[in-house]
């Protein structure tokens, strides 16, 4: 399946992974890659240097295409933005942020530029700052998310910028990429779906939630300060809801999810951690690898669009 997307990256299959904190290290993000979709590292909150690392152990097992996902609230960014230019990285996607001062030095290094969005107005203003593609995440996403749904925003994003865009937020079989495209989508983004791949380093405990989780089981956090949350209900999102609902102060909220998210997938507290998931966790039933995975999707979704 060919798309715009398929050709600027050059991949098989225009499935990107989500560039997930913790989770989208490189043993995942090259699988994915080899499996003919872009894997990608996430950088989330970790140093600069443990993502050169992170960079290299990639490019050391595949030829293929993949990325980085560079998290803006990420205090070492800015070198994080360099070493992205100094290890030379194809593509990068954005999270949580404008990367608006990064563009130029991206560009200039031929780095394809694909920020993640949750708005029409921010992806305009992507576009115009000459972003290649545009992920735009839909609220069932898991993680820090924005307010429209993947249904509304995706066609609408689509009619307002004319690169190309990729949907992300809820989807994970060939059903939700073929609605993907319907909507005017040129590739998805899926996130949840590869926490539980057999490739995934993310602790079994969690990765066991993910596959038991039902439609309605995520809860939102941190709605009361600005940044949600969608992660899957446990002791610590009842604690922090509870206490939201008090009207706590974001410092003690804070403490409650501060390492939560690697006490989750490194060492499988999902009692106190953080289980970020999407709400289609309740349609992911088992581990398999990640070229299984795409090869279901894309089978399925062929066979529904040529319908
Ligand atoms: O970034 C994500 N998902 C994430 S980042 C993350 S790490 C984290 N952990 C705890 C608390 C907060 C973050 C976990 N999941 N998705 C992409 C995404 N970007 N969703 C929404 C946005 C976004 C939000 C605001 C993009 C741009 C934006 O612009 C604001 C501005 O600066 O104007």
């Amino acid at each position: 399946m060919n798309t715009r997307i398929t050709e600027l990256l050059e991949i098989k299959y225009p499935v990107i992974q989500g560039g997930m904190a913790w989770v989208a290290e490189h043993n995942l993000a090259a699988a994915v890659s080899e499996a003919g979709g872009l894997g990608l590292i996430g950088a989330g909150g970790a140093p600069a240097q443990h993502i050169r690392e992170e960079i290299r152990q990639v490019k050391a097992v595949t030829n293929q295409p993949f990325g980085v996902n560079l998290m803006l609230m990420n205090p070492e960014a800015d070198e994080i933005a360099r070493v992205i230019v100094e290890e030379g990285v194809k593509v990068v996607t954005t999270g949580a942020g404008n990367p608006g001062k990064y563009m130029a030095m991206w560009k200039e290094a031929g780095v394809k530029v694909i920020p993640v969005v949750a708005s029409v107005a921010m992806a305009k203003m992507m576009e115009r700052g000459g972003a290649d593609a545009i992920v735009a995440e839909g609220m069932e996403s898991g993680g820090h998310i924005g307010s429209a749904t993947t249904m509304t925003l995706v066609p609408q994003v689509v009619d307002a910028v004319s690169i190309p865009v990729i949907a992300a937020g809820g989807i994970a079989d060939g059903r939700g990429f073929a609605a993907a495209m319907m909507l005017g989508a040129e590739a998805v983004q899926m996130g949840t779906r590869f926490v539980v791949a057999k490739e995934s380093i993310v602790h079994e405990n969690y990765k066991k939630k993910v596959i038991g989780a039902k439609d309605i089981d995520s809860e939102v956090t941190g709605m009361s300060h600005g940044h949600p949350v969608r992660q899957i209900r446990n002791n610590m999102t009842r604690e922090y809801v509870k206490l939201e609902k008090e009207g706590a102060p974001f410092e003690e909220l804070e403490k409650l999810t501060l390492g939560a998210l690697r006490k989750a997938v490194v060492e499988g507290d999902v009692v106190n951690g953080t289980l970020m998931a999407g709400q289609i966790a309740g349609l992911v039933k088992k581990e398999q690898t990640c070229a299984e995975m795409i090869q279901e999707i894309m089978s399925e979704a062929e066979k529904l669009l040529a319908r």
